[in-house]
């Protein structure tokens, strides 16, 4: 197993946009197994692999508290949202540090392919409901600081700047 390097905004490889995966053999598995790692070493709770700079439509998640129920997302797709909407501070491997309030449809009915290639319908709500509109959002190549206003986006961005400095004076 391998620990892959996150990308961290406002790296503009975070933009792309992931192709749907066609090919469910043993370079998926490792691929999803390394993410799995990564997610799990830095502390997260999920992942996407538009993070780690590999272009295809995989997700991992483990929202358990004991770090024992990894969940692995292919060609995630939402077929339906409801239309109570639920806010939720969230963060983000890629913007360690940062949390802010997003608003998101409150559940979402989900399908997507197992790493056998099964496919599978789910109703997500909650947490779950957050995590996978949240990943999915990332396989478009949208963070979820993109769906802050302008001027909240704008400070987080002066924010993150300013704490570069300070490090890199520090060091
Ligand atoms: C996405 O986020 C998410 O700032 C997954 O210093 C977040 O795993 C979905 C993390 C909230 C739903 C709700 C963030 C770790 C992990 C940080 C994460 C940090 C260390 C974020
Ligand atoms: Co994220």
């Amino acid at each position: 197993m391998t620990i892959l390097k996150v990308l961290h905004y406002p790296d503009k490889r975070l933009k792309s946009v992931a192709k749907p995966v066609l090919n469910f053999d043993k370079k998926l598995s490792k691929l999803a197994d390394d993410m799995l790692e990564t997610m799990y070493s830095e502390k997260g709770i999920g992942l996407a692999a538009v993070q780690v700079n590999v272009l295809q439509r995989v997700v991992v998640m483990d929202l358990s508290e004991e770090k024992n129920k990894p969940i692995i997302f292919i060609n995630p797709e939402i077929n339906r949202v409801s239309k109570e909407i639920r806010e939720y501070n969230e963060g983000c491997l890629s913007v360690p540090g940062v949390y802010e309030k997003v608003q998101r449809p409150a559940t979402v009915n989900l399908k997507y392919q197992r790493l056998d290639g099964k496919v599978v319908e789910y109703e997500a709500d909650e947490l779950l409901s957050v995590c996978i509109q949240h990943e999915i959002d990332h396989l478009e190549g949208v963070v979820f600081l993109d769906r802050l206003s302008r001027l909240k986006q704008e400070k987080i961005i002066k924010r993150l700047a300013k704490e570069r400095k300070k490090q890199f004076i520090e060091v």
